[in-house]
């Protein structure tokens, strides 16, 4: 064997052991080199990697290499004078793709005799569900979801995730969380209201081994529209209920009736008002839909959505977020998508759906949620003349996930199997998108501006 890849694991929860059990393997396999290196992930995840090759180095006779993006600069200044790092390109990662290539290349110089085809067949890959390998079969969980707000939720949810439960409860337990907090204006409970101070909300639930949908649509004073939505994605017909029969079903259920409308959204509803009236605002800025996709350790799927919708709407008014393929979509046998953004364009290009049908073409959600977002932009600014808001969040049935927008600092959280649940701000820059993880001065201040005391204008 020429070579073997190794994945990156950066938020590994046993890196020794991991380290440890790959360079058992080393020992046993004895390839000439070893190539480490992330696979198609951003941030400075080239540190296990960098690590990885070190210990081999060690601890082995093998050669070990390591192969990172500039995004890992601190990890290359640490480890410059320790090994021998390649750089690549692309920016985030080296790609399964890329990442064969380079190894081509590496070991055509090593060998360089051989022609780069030779060595493709003697690679073996090891990529990035590495870690659950080495640590004895442990199956992989995740759930990633639309902005920051959805962090406290989704930590709820993995440790439903983590006992083996079920990829519906921990979704919606974690969107519960976030329709329960009064201080999220755009999400249950002190929703912005639509023109005539009411909260209109909008839920969906999907389920990716069945492909059961549910959803409720400008439905009034119901506490958690998102589990009505679960509960109709379990009948047969019927299982899309807008205005007065959605609360009709909700109340027959048993659902918690609540007033939605708070204080502190009426304050928000009467400055905008003027603001509107004074300042030429448009209504429809400020929002944030929560979205999220689920996977569990038996391999389920799900993904839901819960919103006020845009601020001001229209009453009757339904956004993308309980139309499926729009405001979300899964299937276990490949991944979810869910939505936040103008609703009225996310549906011009079923942008949910169309991720998933680019992951089943084998795509990475990263690469998946880039393409269908600058597609989509691109379209609707050829067309129109402009793109509203699209931010997508997006994961795959290896819990890999990938995210993509069209604004500055869109917010989402994700945890899984391999990584706490953490926060990341992205942006766009060229079509690619770059994940920074929020800074604890950035979630401060998110919360206090949240929570800060308003004031009538
Ligand atoms: C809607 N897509 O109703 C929702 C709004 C939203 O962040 O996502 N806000 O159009």
């Amino acid at each position: 064997m020429a070579c073997l890849y190794c994945g990156d694991g950066t938020y590994l929860k046993n890196p020794d052991e991991v380290s440890r059990k790959l360079c058992a393997m080393v020992n046993k396999l004895k390839p000439d080199v070893v190539m480490c290196g992330p696979c198609f992930n951003y941030l400075n995840y080239g540190k296990m990697a960098a690590r990885i090759a070190y210990d081999i180095n060690q601890n082995t006779s093998s050669k070990a290499i390591a192969a990172m993006s500039d995004d890992n600069q601190e990890t290359i200044n640490e480890y410059k004078d320790k090994l021998c790092i390649i750089k690549t390109p692309k920016k985030g990662g080296i790609g399964l793709n890329e990442s064969l290539e380079g190894m081509c290349v590496l070991a055509k110089a090593l060998y360089q005799e051989k022609e780069i085809e030779e060595f493709k067949e003697k690679i073996l890959f090891l990529g990035c569900c590495l870690a659950s390998f080495l640590l004895g079969g442990k199956k992989m969980w995740g759930i990633i979801a639309t902005w920051r707000m959805a962090v406290e939720g989704i930590s709820e949810a993995s440790h439903i995730l983590q006992e083996k439960g079920d990829a519906g409860d921990a979704i919606e337990t974690a969107i519960k969380a976030v329709e329960d907090f009064p201080y999220y204006k755009s999400v249950g409970y002190g929703g912005l209201p639509n023109e005539e101070m009411e909260v209109e909300l909008d839920a969906a639930y999907m389920d990716g081994n069945t492909l059961s949908i549910g959803a409720v649509a400008a439905i009034k004073d119901f506490a958690n529209p998102v589990s009505i939505a679960r509960r109709l994605s379990k009948e047969k017909v019927n299982n899309i209920l807008v205005g007065e029969g959605a609360e009709k079903f909700a109340h027959k259920e048993g659902f918690e009736r609540k007033n939605m409308l708070t204080d502190r959204a009426k304050i928000h509803y009467r400055n905008r008002v003027k603001e509107v009236r004074e300042q030429e605002i448009k209504p429809y800025a400020g929002h944030d839909t929560v979205g999220m996709v689920c996977l569990d350790q038996q391999g389920k799927m799900t993904s839901a959505t819960s919103t006020s919708g845009l601020f001001m709407k229209k009453k009757g008014r339904v956004g993308d977020s309980p139309i499926a393929g729009s405001g979300f979509y899964v299937d276990s046998s490949v991944g979810g998508a869910s939505a936040t953004g103008l609703g009225e364009d996310l549906m011009k290009g079923c942008i949910s759906y169309e991720i998933v049908r680019l992951m089943a073409e084998g795509m990475h959600p990263q690469a998946a949620c880039e393409k269908a977002v600058n597609q989509l932009d691109h379209r609707l600014k050829e067309r129109r003349g402009h793109a509203g808001d699209l931010s997508l969040i997006a994961m795959n049935n290896k819990g890999e996930w990938g995210v993509a927008t069209n604004i500055e600092g869109f917010s989402f959280a994700v945890a899984t199997e391999n990584q706490e649940p953490i926060v990341y701000l992205t942006k766009n820059k060229d079509g690619k998108c770059i994940h920074e993880v929020a800074s604890q001065e950035w979630l401060d201040h998110y919360m206090k501006t949240r929570m800060a005391p308003l004031e009538e204008k």
